[in-house]
């Protein structure tokens, strides 16, 4: 598939560096100082991992807003990875509801009604941290995300802060390939990134080929191993009705995840309610 030329690229696709304000930015740093993010295994470590894929940790630390898909439970595939994924997570903090309602609201303005899904709000958020991972006194820098695709329903918006990134979409999922880059943009410290429709979420993959270090920017995780450089949210949208408390998951799928949410629960309210409310239901 040939990169479209810049004059016909197809719709749906909006850039806008400067999105946060300086106010709302402070705001995003001080409710990024209070949450513990997690490492999480790609498969359960209680079953067997699918054949010829062996069990490995995610590139980078996690933190989910909305509902949590943790990688165990194989992430949010409709039509048929609809049951037992989506656990319901910490709403967003005022900050990122306010971004989230601009948000929808520029896409209500740029794409006709008939592109989105019925129901569609921007519910979920995946926050994820780039940066080095050091192992037995070794860094390496591990900010990046291989080629893959969003597959909730409708728009996908990416808010960044810290360093900037290369973010690229490809036509074929070979590793690195550089010809098959069709569109690629920095994000920028405090950018917006949204794509939507048929090309953008469906046709071809995205990936970020990597995180500059320019700027020197640092975040104060308490996160061992790691020091991170960059944070983006990624806010998709989950019908409401496939997210589901942790005490209604199905038994096997409680027993992947009951680790995690007590790892959460140390520090968060919401997932200590989580676990407790397994208890009550006494399931
Ligand atoms: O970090 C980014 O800019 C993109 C993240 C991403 O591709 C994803 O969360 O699916």
């Amino acid at each position: 598939m040939p990169p479209p030329r810049r004059h016909e690229r197809p719709p749906g696709f909006h850039y806008d560096a400067g999105f946060v304000g300086p106010k709302d930015y402070e705001a995003i740093l001080a409710w990024l100082r209070r949450i513990h993010p997690i490492w999480e295994q790609r498969f359960s470590t209680r079953r067997p991992s699918p054949a010829g894929q062996p069990q490995r940790g995610l590139l980078r630390p996690v933190y989910w807003l909305g509902n949590w898909q943790f990688a165990c439970l194989d992430y949010y595939r409709p039509p048929e990875g609809i049951l037992d994924r989506c656990v319901q997570a910490e709403p967003f903090p005022a900050v990122l509801a306010k971004l989230v309602r601009r948000i929808e609201d520029l896409v209500h303005r740029r794409l006709p009604p008939a592109a989105l899904p019925e129901g569609w709000h921007l519910n979920t958020c995946l926050v994820n941290l780039y940066g080095d991972r050091i192992e037995d006194g070794k860094r390496t820098d591990v900010a990046r995300v291989g080629e893959h695709k969003d597959f909730e329903p409708g728009p996908v918006a990416s808010v960044s802060v810290g360093e900037r990134a290369l973010f690229q979409f490809v036509s074929s999922r070979k590793p690195g390939s550089r010809d098959a880059v069709v569109l690629q943009q920095w994000l920028d410290d405090g950018s917006l990134c949204v794509f939507a429709g048929n090309y953008w979420k469906r046709k071809v993959f995205h990936r970020v080929q990597r995180v500059d270090r320019r700027a020197g920017a640092t975040f104060p995780f308490p996160v061992e191993g790691f020091v991170t450089r960059r944070v983006n949210f990624t806010f998709r949208f989950v019908p409401d009705e496939h997210v589901v408390q942790f005490r209604d998951l199905s038994p096997e799928a409680r027993e992947d995840v009951r680790d995690y949410v007590a790892e959460l629960a140390k520090h968060s309210p919401f997932f200590a309610d989580a676990l407790a409310g397994e208890v009550r239901a006494g399931s």
